[in-house]
């Protein structure tokens, strides 16, 4: 969806509604400044830049995200950190580029990476908002270490139930390495019920009772990542390492699209419980993916897809929804990564960040809220053999030992290589991105 089509979409809806309806019958509080605003982060996992209502998708149905970007701030140019999970994550909970913090690559549910997590001496945005006063709560994927010492309860978080690998069966809720993988805090507490639902249980069980305290919710989400199972689908892995039935060809994409849809349903009834509270204009949400569709989503026009540095394997979907604060039906071409969030949240919370920590991240706020305009900067990918470097329109890929340059501005799908055009800026962005990987290699924390 192009911004023309994205103005006539905004004002075809109105603004602000959700379709689904759920019984809210409580007025808006006017307290509607407060130095302390809630924050809800939701992320999605693997979901596609063309997957989602608002960004162009016809085959699934995303009423209340859409409904968000409405009534809020629509991002053509957010990216992941990474292509993958893990290192997305790390980058994410610490406002840095997790080439930082050694979380490089995808930390598996089997061999050795199993016994690796995120170092405790990370600084995480739940660790500087609890010390404002916040309570904090993550309810999904943690995905930064299985091993009961890497929990987010010692990273900050006050409250967490969900998985610490990197999926789960949505029914069974054991891991791809066949452990039972459902915990509330340290311990596992096994719990019944389809993934998704239950992470939107209790993240609305969260807000309502943290209502009268400032409150942050972080819900990363499992859909659409495999197996890919709808609410009826029958589970496919099965206690004692048997196998259940997995979905297969065609099955796949109907269960993604529900999938998809089931997590869109429970964005629903999240910003309901919000607007129910009155806490609506007292609430900053946040919702984007953590990396681009596998083959089984869409990634729109984008080349490439999960696992690859082309676009389509990090610029994702990702909206942003505070009434009163955002205006609505926005649309913003800044290039923002998932580490600028840090340094926001921050900033909403009205805390610097600890003195000594240096942030890679940047402040949105005055973005959001006041239309401003970003500092210009050049960003950096690194992911297994490939490399990304962004400077406004510019684009480098480093395949390997080559070098392809895009204009992005015309040439959103990367078809035209420009490098033998325009040496100049080829050798400009290798130099910026040899002078980063020294630069990020310098302070690695590598945890085992
Ligand atoms: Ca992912």
């Amino acid at each position: 969806m192009n911004r023309r089509e994205f103005i006539k979409f905004v004002a075809g809806g109105a603004a602000a509604v959700a379709v689904t309806n759920y019984g809210c019958s409580v007025g808006e509080s006017s307290k509607a400044i407060t130095k302390r605003p809630n924050i809800i982060i939701i992320m999605a996992d693997d979901l596609g830049y063309g997957d989602v209502g608002c960004y162009g998708s016809k085959k699934i149905q995303t009423p209340n995200i859409d409904a968000l970007a409405r009534g809020g701030m629509k991002f053509t140019d957010y990216h992941s950190n990474c292509p993958v999970c893990s290192p997305t994550r790390a980058a994410l909970l610490t406002g840095r580029y997790q080439q930082r913090s050694g979380i490089e690559g995808v930390i598996y549910a089997k061999g050795p990476t199993r016994q690796t997590g995120i170092a405790l001496e990370e600084t995480t945005f739940a660790e500087v908002l609890k010390k404002r006063g916040y309570v904090t709560g993550i309810f999904g994927k943690w995905h930064l270490g299985y091993n009961v010492e890497f929990n987010p309860a010692k990273q900050g978080f006050d409250e967490f139930v969900g998985y610490v690998s990197g999926n789960v069966d949505y029914h069974s809720h054991i891991d791809g390495a066949g452990f039972d993988d459902w915990w509330k805090n340290c311990e596992k507490v096994p719990e019944e019920g389809y993934c998704t639902d239950l992470i939107t249980k209790h993240g609305i069980d969260f807000i309502e009772r943290h209502k009268d305290e400032p409150f942050c919710l972080y819900l990363p989400h499992e859909a659409p990542h495999y197996p890919y199972q709808g609410r009826d689908d029958p589970p496919e892995r099965l206690s004692g390492g048997r196998k259940g039935k997995k979905t297969k060809g065609d099955e796949i994409l109907r269960a993604y699209k529900e999938m998809v849809e089931v997590m869109d349903e429970g964005i629903g009834r999240i910003v309901e419980t919000v607007r129910c509270l009155g806490l609506e204009r007292k609430t900053f949400i946040f919702f984007c993916s953590d990396n681009g569709a596998t083959k089984n989503g869409s990634n729109g026009a984008l080349s490439g897809y999960k696992g690859s540095l082309w676009e389509g394997g990090h610029r994702v979907p990702a909206v942003a929804y505070w009434p009163g604060r955002i205006k609505a039906g926005t649309i913003t071409d800044e290039t923002v990564l998932g580490m600028d969030l840090f340094a926001t949240m921050a900033s909403i919370a009205g805390v610097k960040p600890p003195a000594g920590l240096r942030l890679d991240g940047v402040d949105l706020l005055g973005m959001l809220t006041e239309d401003r305009k970003l500092p210009e900067r050049t960003l950096f990918w690194r992911y297994r053999k490939e490399k990304a470097v962004r400077k406004g329109p510019w684009k480098l890929l480093v395949q390997g030992n080559q070098s392809k340059l895009y204009n992005l501005d015309d040439d959103l799908s990367e078809k035209r290589n420009l490098a033998k055009a325009r040496p100049g800026m080829v050798k400009q962005l290798e130099d910026e991105l040899s002078a980063w990987e020294q630069e990020v290699s310098a302070g690695v924390k590598l945890r085992a």
